[in-house]
């Protein structure tokens, strides 16, 4: 008859406990060879090693096109000074937590030979009070200027001042920008938002079909833009620059090419500012107002004017505005309408911080779509590449 295996439970050992402790001390004492236990401590070395290289090897000193620290404005430094306290906080409790621990196992370790139970202190009223109090002290410590905090972000900026307010419409993938009042009213542009140095934002986000989240790290922290819905945002960036975003709300197949840019303009004179290792130059807020507000320029010369022509014939105006372009004035509003490309020529990027605004690049998103963003919303039309070739010169000269 085969043998039955037993449970391990009913194996005759005896439990560790039952062992003499005289005789697991003799034990312990012949095992702890010096040489046998540094090689016991190496792979857990090892590995807190590689860890330990592993997190500061993205480190660096210069502010990362999306870092969450080095923020810009007042009310991303309301969100750092968050993320600063919480941080110092858990590395104050996580050092006393380990100090204490530590000392309690050198202190309170059983000596050999010590079989009597440590003195129990269940039911102790003054410890309980001690670890009751501190946790209360430090959840008051979070969470009184956490509530100033979040009243601060919520507030609507002062009505005296300056304003410059923004619809932004998030879309599968990229986002719309309308101004409302002061002298960009009626601008209407896509993508890349453009706002003055030291001037208060009112951002007011909505969605056209799904949830998407507009985002730029360095300016301050999520806000969603959902469907029938419209959520403030307020801000008052302080350096010139240009900062990336990224849409942070899941929202389909293109969700990860749903980008943004942000442009924050001086408000005098124009100013020389880094983006991306290079010198860039930007206008003025007023100059850039001026500049989006006008009409597209005419077609000069018998190229641009085929990619005009051809524009209009491969029926793009019925999602695009190209506002001066006689027959390209009014995209009918849809779910698919595209971009305002009145001034496409003057972005950086096409397909919502995807592809750097070259000519090459604009005829290859035009005769593919698809190619570059998974189930954009524009229509892939039939052309020859040297079509394609004449809308985009035509489309990169609308600066
Ligand atoms: C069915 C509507 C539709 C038609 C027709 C259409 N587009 Fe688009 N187009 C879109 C949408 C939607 C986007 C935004 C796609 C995205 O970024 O996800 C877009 C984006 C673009 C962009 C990039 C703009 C930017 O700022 O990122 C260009 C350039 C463009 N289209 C050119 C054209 C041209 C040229 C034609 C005609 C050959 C055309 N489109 C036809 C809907 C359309
Ligand atoms: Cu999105």
């Amino acid at each position: 008859m085969a043998k039955v295996a037993q449970p391990r439970s009913q194996v005759a050992v005896p439990a560790r406990d039952a062992v003499a402790l005289p005789e697991r001390a003799a034990e312990h004492a012949s095992a702890s060879n010096c040489r046998a236990s540094s090689r016991r401590w190496l792979p857990t070395v090892g590995l807190l090693a590689w860890i330990a290289v592993a997190a500061v090897a993205g480190c660096s000193t210069e502010p990362a096109p999306r870092d969450t620290h080095n923020t810009i404005s007042d009310s991303g430094d309301i969100s750092s000074f968050f993320y600063e306290l919480l941080l110092w906080l858990d590395v104050v409790i996580g050092v006393a937590v380990v100090a204490v621990w530590a000392w309690a196992l050198v202190r309170f370790k059983r000596a050999a030979g010590d079989d009597t139970l440590p003195v129990q202190n269940h039911g102790d009223a003054k410890m309980e009070m001690i670890w009751t109090a501190i946790p209360t002290v430090i959840v008051i410590a979070i969470t009184v200027p956490m509530l100033v905090g979040v009243f601060r972000l919520a507030k609507r900026p002062d009505q005296n001042q300056q304003i410059i307010e923004i619809d932004v419409t998030g879309k599968q993938w990229w986002w719309e920008f309308q101004y409302k009042g002061g002298s960009a009213n009626g601008l209407h542009t896509a993508n890349e938002v453009h706002v003055q140095a030291n001037t208060a934002v009112v951002m007011n986000m909505t969605s056209s079909d799904v949830i998407h989240a507009w985002w730029v790290p360095r300016l301050t922290g999520k806000r969603d833009a959902t469907p029938g819905r419209s959520y403030p945002l307020y801000f008052t960036a302080r350096e010139p620059g240009i900062y990336d975003g990224q849409c942070a709300e899941l929202c389909g197949a293109s969700h990860a090419l749903m980008g943004t840019k942000l442009f924050v303009h001086p408000p005098a004179k124009e100013v020389e500012v880094e983006y991306a290792g290079k010198k860039v130059t930007l206008d003025s807020y007023e100059t850039w107002v001026k500049g989006q507000l006008a009409p597209a320029a005419a077609p000069t010369g018998p190229e641009l004017e085929r990619g005009a022509k051809l524009f209009k014939d491969k029926t793009c105006p019925t999602c695009h505005l190209v506002k001066g372009l006689e027959g390209a004035e009014s995209a009918s509003p849809s779910m698919t309408t595209g971009p305002n490309l009145t001034h496409v020529g003057s972005r950086m990027t096409i397909g919502a911080n995807t592809l750097p605004n070259t000519p090459d690049n604009v005829a290859k998103w035009i005769l593919d779509p698809q190619a570059i963003k998974p189930g954009a919303k524009m229509t892939k039309i039939a052309m020859s590449p040297d079509e394609a070739k004449a809308i985009a010169a035509f489309l990169t000269s609308l600066k």
